[in-house]
């Protein structure tokens, strides 16, 4: 959806959903500024039973002039309801009758969806697809320093300071905003009230240790689910505790927030693990955290009442977290070799990839980090780096040595669209280029062959060359080895497989 589509309508009205968040107000804000810089009659405004009481979001609102208003028993009918930050018809927005509809959210995808909307289930934070959505109409909203600060404690606030972002297009807009620091500061220090740390240390207090596998879970009651964070933050620092796992449940949804401090278990990943199917969950590789659909519950269990639901809750994610461990086998490349003989030998398919030569896009030796779907990489460029750009929009440095020996490479321009088109910025100057308009077309020629196999029981690969951080393989994908040297392992993804390899 463009913002623009929506303004054939005068009577406009924003609704955040009930007990906003920073999010759902920053959002709301966003939008609102939009359509008042479009001369239309614009409210923004938000229902239930509670009016806003955090000290977080009074300041918020104070010092960032949130133009919002409560209004529980709002009563006219605009001519376009716009949703932020949640779905019309879900059970946490109080509904409000309109002639028209459109959403703007970042959660799962329940309902169908009316005849607007922007729903975007991987990103961190309304504000992000706000952002997005005012960049795309050509405006800037560092014009606007309180915006621009609102969206970033937005994000901040619904990704645990940051640290559970896993969209590229989160980061972009975190390096991009222009904010006032000191009210970021002063919000995000008044983030917990007294009886929240009450209820902070109670949950503690409870912990479950399981020691077969090192983990912790913590239950909390309700509360701000930045809180959880804190919670296995500070749990991870026990001894013995390699992975902790803190949630709650309410009425509208289970939140959680996972940390691990061991290189065998990546947090987002087990994040996604514990909310597949029901929900969504991500982040970083130490730092994680997610969310469990009451809706989506349902569908493995009818859940009649709040007892079934608090208990089903509680029980799929002890389940889920004792079979994490065993879901998986762990493959150290350096030590091991795989078993052959059931194995079969395959070839490189000869198949068209983009390279880019570094220092024409920066000059010898700049820091530069580069972004894409999978997360952000740095790299020092040198005369002989390369970088290589996969079918999937995949992107890894590159000797010029190797790229001569397995490329045949053109003066062609690689054109080819990814979901995000990964970008490069120089570190020190935060000067930013697309890497696309520099990629040219390179021919694999390599002549290696592999033994590979389907697998079937989930695999963390360690490589030779990267003994820190595990590739995942999933059931499907293929694990192979290169004939010449078998401890050079890989994982190869299984729609890619069929269109990188042909058996020999
Ligand atoms: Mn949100």
């Amino acid at each position: 959806m463009r913002l623009n589509e929506l303004l054939k309508y005068n009577d406009i009205v924003i609704q955040c959903h009930d007990n906003p968040d920073a999010d759902a107000l920053a959002s709301g804000y966003g939008l609102w500024w939009y359509f008042k810089n479009n001369n239309k009659k614009v409210r923004l405004i938000y229902r239930g039973k509670n009016m806003i009481r955090k000290s977080n979001l009074t300041i918020m609102l104070d010092k960032l002039n949130i133009p919002v208003s409560y209004e529980p028993d709002f009563a006219d009918v605009p001519e376009l309801l716009v949703t932020v930050d949640c779905q019309y018809g879900q059970r946490n927005v109080t509904k409000t009758p309109a002639k028209h509809i459109a959403i703007i959210d970042h959660h799962q995808i329940i309902d169908d969806f009316p005849e607007h909307s922007e729903v975007k289930n991987g990103i961190g934070s309304a504000s992000t697809i706000i952002w997005d959505l005012l960049k795309k109409e050509g405006l800037d909203v560092n014009d606007e320093p309180l915006l621009a600060t609102a969206l970033y404690y937005g994000l901040y606030t619904d990704t645990n300071k940051f640290s559970e972002i896993s969209h590229p297009l989160d980061k972009d807009m975190q390096d991009e905003l222009v904010i006032n620091r000191s009210i970021i500061v002063e919000m995000s220090n008044s983030n917990i009230s007294l009886d929240e740390l009450k209820v902070t240390g109670n949950a503690i207090l409870n912990y479950e240790y399981f020691s077969d596998h090192k983990y912790l879970i913590i239950k909390s009651e309700p509360c701000d689910p930045n809180i959880l964070g804190v919670m296995s933050d500070f749990s991870l620092e026990t001894a013995g505790v390699d992975v902790c796992l803190s949630y709650y449940i309410s009425q509208s949804e289970v939140k959680f927030s996972v940390r691990s401090c061991i290189k065998e278990v990546h947090a987002n990943e087990l994040a996604a693990f514990l909310a597949k199917g029901i929900g969504g969950g991500g982040g970083h590789i130490y730092k994680a955290g997610g969310t469990l659909r009451p809706e989506k519950l349902m569908h493995l269990f009818p859940l009649q009442t709040d007892e079934q639901y608090v208990n089903f809750s509680t029980n799929i994610l002890h389940e889920r977290m004792e079979r994490y461990f065993d879901t998986y086998e762990i493959i150290y490349a350096k030590e091991m070799t795989l078993d052959a003989s059931e194995m079969k030998k395959y070839s490189k398919t000869t198949q068209e990839l983009g390279y880019v030569k570094l220092d024409d896009i920066f000059p010898d030796n700049t820091e530069i980090t580069i972004r894409t779907l999978d997360g952000d990489m740095d790299v020092l460029i040198d005369t002989t780096t390369y970088l290589m750009i996969g079918l999937a929009g995949e992107v890894y440095p590159i000797t010029e040595n190797e790229l001569r020996n397995s490329y045949k490479t053109l003066d062609k321009p690689f054109d080819k669209t990814f979901e995000y088109a990964p970008s490069i910025r120089n570190t020190a100057t935060g000067k930013k280029k697309k890497v696309m308009s520099f990629a040219k077309t390179a021919i694999s020629v390599g002549k290696t062959k592999i033994y590979a196999k389907p697998l079937t029981k989930k695999v963390k690969l360690f490589t030779a060359l990267n003994e820190e951080r595990y590739y995942t393989g999933e059931i499907g994908d293929y694990i192979a080895f290169r004939e010449d040297d078998p401890h050079d392992i890989s994982i190869i993804q299984a729609d890619l497989f069929p269109i990188l390899y042909h058996e020999v």
